[in-house]
Formats: structure tokens, C-alpha cells, sequence
């Protein structure tokens, strides 16, 4: 088998990029130390997080010479991430930390006021029809990142690099670029489905190499307008029922039991041929919600890292897991922290994790501590290891109605729904224990400090909706995103298609999620994107 080296220099996620380069046939070679570099042949420096953090951690192990040498030499090299930007001289992220200095330019920073940052979901990566690494017009690829190269025609092209470009709101940045033996993309292409599988095996067989132009022309003829599409979630709640088998469930307001008298936990199929199906379908992303922690087995053989095991060799989109995050002891009496847990997920091929109960604890400290940090709490340990796009939260609220606006202290709002008693208020009391729990807390507060803790993204459920096939809760999501930067996913109450494009329409959120729909085989993944397509909303076909 023909190998690639790759370079493992801080705790990341490259479990799925080590199943993408396998999937192509090749195999992997660790590259553990400087000395490593020597022997590679083709070259792959991946990277999450921070750009400060990784530039660190390569000085500090003194791979930045051994990298250099192997760009110098002409062997084939190729970056992702925050791989394409440790080729720049900097980034505002950590002015004092240079860059190797390829590339003469200073990454900087989304503008968050017109929209969400980070920049999370698939957006295009245009070359204006002039080839390079198998890039496609007509696909879409997955980026997750905060900073960017701003594109201006004609200024790395002029330093003889091709360039391929997306568009968010209303600013264009590098998506990709190329340079005799240099390619590097700031999406994650093992992460882009079949698209992205494309341009990694034009990396592996030097293909895309081979066919770069000599001369870049400036991207003039490209339609600089918005790429990013509406991003569409397969979510699946797993449980062992009472036979002790894993199944995916589906609850009606957390319920997840049958509603006759032997009330068995309702059986929807198996994890991982269903995420296989959602995959194929076009769903932009795959979260496994693990419902019952799976109490008294150790933390090691939990069955969700099978599961994710299994299902990343073959869904090359991105993976959430949640359920059962923060600090607890094993079932011989071994401490074992959040982050331990999340590194163990991670390793098994998940993308993302996801918060639930310990959230809302670590809120309630922070308040009640004067909205200090220390550094503590499993959102901020996470996502200091893993960067914020790695850490999502998901809220369980559920409604609670209020007669006048001084009837709370929450953050109230003005509802079309009114209560039983005709209240036109309510405001939206943060869960725990998968709703058993109400909190004195309300989303507004629970997200404004999760996001200060470094979370990079929320998972907006709603208990009064789920299961309910009745539509998305509007206010809810509108509430949130007006209070955070932070992209949202609104999830709960999903039955068809129209749904989806209402949330699109009439919400701010930057991504929705179904369950139910999908799981009872009433609509395909496939025919919500055909819809919003149909309604001029842009979505990613599947195998595109
Ligand atoms: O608290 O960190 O251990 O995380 C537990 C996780 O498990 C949380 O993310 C919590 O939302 C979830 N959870 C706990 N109990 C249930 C339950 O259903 N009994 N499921 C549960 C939450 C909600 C959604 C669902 C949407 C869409 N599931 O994710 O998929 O509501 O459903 P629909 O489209 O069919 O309406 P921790």
C-alpha cells in the first residue's frame, strides 16, 4: 500500500482524516518527530484550534526546520486548517506567534456584525473553472474556522499561488490554494463527503499537482456571492433498551417509551446503519446523542466509541457526540475528568462533542462566581485542547409562561402561543438530566456564559416541541440568536420539509436538525434539501 506521513504534533481530531487517506488506499505513517519528516515522502500537516497553539507546539518539538526542509525539497506537501494557515507569516489570532512564512500575507478575522462566527458549515471553494486538486464549482466543502485570508484579485497570485475561493455574508477568502508541490485548504476535505475524498486523492496521486497552471490569473470572472449553505442534521438519540440492545429512539417530549401498557422503549433501527443512510441521503452532519450514559459500564468500553469507530469509516461528514461529558468515576473508582472522556470520543472519530447537564452547572457557578472563569469548567478545558468549534452545548428548555413582563426576572418574551391561563409571556427554564430537572435559569444566560467559556456553537432542543411534528419554536430560536455569536442549530419539532425552510425563513439560525421525520421513514434527508433548493435556499446534494 503507498504511504502518507502524517503529522501528529497536538491533540486533534484526525481520526477521520486517517479514515479519508485509507479509504483512497493508502496507508498512514506517523510522523512522531522531526527526524520523521526526512522519511516522508508526501507530507500532511493537519490542525484544529488555536493558530498560536499549533505554531507553539511545532516550535517546541522543532518540526518547523524538518517542515520547511521537506517544502524546499519539492516533495509533495499538504496542509488543512489551520495547516493552511501555519503557511502564512501570522494570523491576528496571536500577532507575537510567526507562521512559517510561505506565504507573504497576515491572516485576519470574520466580522462577526452581519453574522455568525465561526464560520461553521459548507461553503464553496470556486477556481473560477481553472483546475486545481479536483475542486468542483458545483460542490460544496465543510470549513470550521474564525480567521481567514481575505481575498484580493491578484495578491497571491502574484506570488505564483492558484487560489480557490468561498464567500460568507459578504466577504470572500481563501479556500484553498496551490503552488508547485504546496497544496492546503482551509475546509476540512476529510470532512467534505465524496467532494473532499476528490481532492485528497488528487493530492495522494500528484494528480492535482501535475495540473496546476504555471501562470495564476487573478480570480476576476468568479460571482462573489454568499456560499455558505443551509446546513441540514441527522440527529439520533441511541439507548440500550430493555432487552440490553443499543437502538436509536425517538422521544415525544423526552418520552421515549411506547404509549401501551408494556411501555418498551420505542425502536427505530440500529446506530450506525442509520447514520450510514442519513450520510448518503446529504446530511451535512450526524450527532449521536447518548441518552442514558450508559450508567455501570466502564468508561473505556463505552458502546458509543464502537459505534463511532464504525461509523467514521465510512460517513465522511461531520460527528457530534453527547450524553454523559463531565467529570465522573469510573466503575472501579478512577476519577476520569470530562476531558478525558471527549479525548476518548474524539479518538474514536468524533468531530464535535456535546454538552448537556454539566453546562448548565458550570453556568450556575459562573454566575454566582461574578461571571469569573478559571479555567475549570469541562467546556473551557475542552475547547482550550481541542479549539471551540469542538465543543457544542446542547440546551433542554422547556416553556414556562408568565402573566406580565414582571413576573420573572428571566428574559422574557412575547409570545403568538399564549398559555393555558391566556399568559402572553413566557421565558425558557434550562433542564438537566434530560428534562427531568428544571433550573432557575434561562437559555439567554445559559448561552451568553457558555459562549464566554469558549463553546462553539449551540444545540437549541426545545422539550415542548420535540416529537411533536409541529414545527420548530420560532420565538425560542430568535431569543437565542439575538443574545450570542455564536452559531445555533434550531432542533425539536421537525415533521416536514416546509419546516425546514420556515426555520430558514423566518429565523437567524445557521443550521436545523430532524429526528422523528427521518427516523419513522416519513421524509428522506435528500427530499428536505430538494425542497429548500426548490424554495431558492441553497443546500448540498448529496454526493456532490
Ligand atoms: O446532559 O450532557 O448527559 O447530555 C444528554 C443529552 O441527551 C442532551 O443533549 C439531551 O438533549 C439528550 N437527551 C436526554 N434525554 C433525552 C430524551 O429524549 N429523553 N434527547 C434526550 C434529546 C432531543 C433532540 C431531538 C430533537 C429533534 N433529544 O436532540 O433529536 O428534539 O426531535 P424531533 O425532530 O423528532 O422533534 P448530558
Amino acid at each position: 500500500m503507498p504511504t502518507v506521513h502524517l503529522l501528529d504534533y497536538v491533540a486533534g481530531n484526525i481520526r477521520s482524516l486517517v479514515n479519508a487517506i485509507e479509504k483512497l488506499g493508502y496507508e498512514v505513517d506517523w510522523v512522531r518527530s522531526p527526524e520523521d519528516v526526512a522519511k516522508a515522502e508526501k507530507l500532511i500537516l493537519p490542525g484544529v484550534g488555536h493558530f498560536g497553539h499549533c505554531m507553539s507546539q511545532l516550535a517546541q518539538a522543532n518540526y518547523l526546520p524538518a517542515i520547511k526542509a521537506h517544502i524546499d525539497s519539492g516533495k509533495p506537501f499538504m496542509g488543512i486548517c489551520v495547516g493552511l494557515q501555519a503557511l502564512f507569516e501570522g494570523s491576528v489570532e496571536d500577532p507575537d506567534v510567526p507562521g512559517l512564512g510561505v506565504i507573504h500575507s497576515t491572516l485576519g478575522r470574520f466580522d462577526e456584525t452581519d453574522k455568525s462566527v465561526p464560520h461553521i458549515g459548507w461553503n464553496s471553494a470556486n477556481t473560477g473553472g481553472r483546475p486545481l486538486f479536483d475542486l468542483s464549482p458545483d460542490s460544496k466543502y465543510y470549513y470550521v474556522h474564525t480567521f481567514r485570508e481575505a481575498y484580493t484579485p491578484g495578491k497571491l497570485e502574484s506570488q505564483g499561488w492558484s487560489v480557490a475561493t468561498g464567500t460568507y455574508g459578504n466577504e470572500t477568502f481563501v479556500g484553498a490554494v496551490a503552488k508547485g508541490n504546496i497544496f492546503a485548504t482551509q475546509f476540512h476535505p476529510e470532512k467534505s463527503g465524496v467532494a473532499g475524498l476528490r481532492t485528497i486523492r488528487a493530492f495522494l496521486t500528484g494528480e492535482g499537482a501535475r495540473s496546476l497552471p504555471s501562470n495564476p490569473q487573478p480570480l476576476t470572472d468568479v460571482p462573489f456571492k454568499d456560499g455558505l449553505t443551509r446546513r441540514v442534521i441527522a440527529c439520533l438519540d441511541v439507548r440500550t433498551n430493555d432487552q440490553g440492545d443499543l437502538v436509536v429512539t425517538k422521544g415525544d417530549q423526552y418520552d421515549v417509551r411506547e404509549k401501551g401498557d408494556d411501555r418498551n422503549v420505542r425502536n427505530l433501527g440500529k446506530p450506525v446503519e442509520m447514520a450510514k443512510r442519513y450520510y448518503e441521503e446529504g446530511a451535512d452532519e450526524v450527532t449521536f446523542l447518548n441518552i442514558t450514559s450508559f450508567r455501570d459500564c466502564p468508561i473505556a468500553d463505552l458502546p458509543m466509541l464502537e459505534i463511532l469507530r464504525q461509523t467514521s469509516r465510512t460517513v465522511f461528514v461531520p460527528l457530534t457526540i453527547g450524553g454523559g461529558i463531565r467529570d465522573t468515576v469510573d466503575t472501579d473508582g478512577t476519577k476520569v475528568t470530562a476531558l478525558e472522556i471527549a479525548t476518548m470520543y474524539f479518538k474514536s472519530g468524533a468531530d464535535k462533542v456535546s454538552i448537556g447537564s454539566d453546562a448548565v452547572l458550570a453556568a450556575e457557578e459562573y454566575y454566582s462566581l461574578g461571571k469569573k472563569l478559571f479555567g475549570n469548567t469541562a467546556i473551557e478545558q475542552i475547547s482550550k485542547a481541542y479549539g471551540n468549534q469542538a465543543v457544542v452545548v446542547s440546551v433542554d428548555p422547556k416553556r414556562v409562561y408568565v402573566p406580565n413582563l414582571d413576573a420573572t426576572r428571566h428574559a422574557v418574551v412575547e409570545t403568538k402561543f399564549p398559555g393555558p391561563k391566556g399568559e402572553p409571556y413566557c421565558w425558557y427554564a434550562c433542564t438537566i438530566k434530560g428534562g427531568r430537572e428544571t433550573r432557575d435559569m434561562d437559555v439567554v444566560e445559559l448561552v451568553q456564559a457558555v459562549e464566554a467559556m469558549g463553546a462553539g456553537e449551540i444545540l437549541l432542543n426545545c422539550i415542548d416541541k420535540d416529537g411533536t411534528n409541529s414545527g420548530f419554536d420560532l420565538e425560542l430560536i430568535e431569543q437565542v440568536k439575538g443574545a450570542i455569536a455564536i452559531p445555533v442549530i434550531a432542533s425539536s419539532g421537525a415533521g416536514n420539509p416546509g419546516h425546514f425552510e420556515e426555520v430558514f425563513q423566518k429565523t437567524r439560525t445557521d443550521a436545523a436538525l430532524g429526528a422523528g421525520m427521518f427516523h419513522r421513514g416519513e421524509y428522506t434527508v435528500q427530499q428536505v434539501k430538494d425542497y429548500l433548493q426548490s424554495k431558492g435556499l441553497e443546500a448540498r446534494q448529496a454526493g456532490e
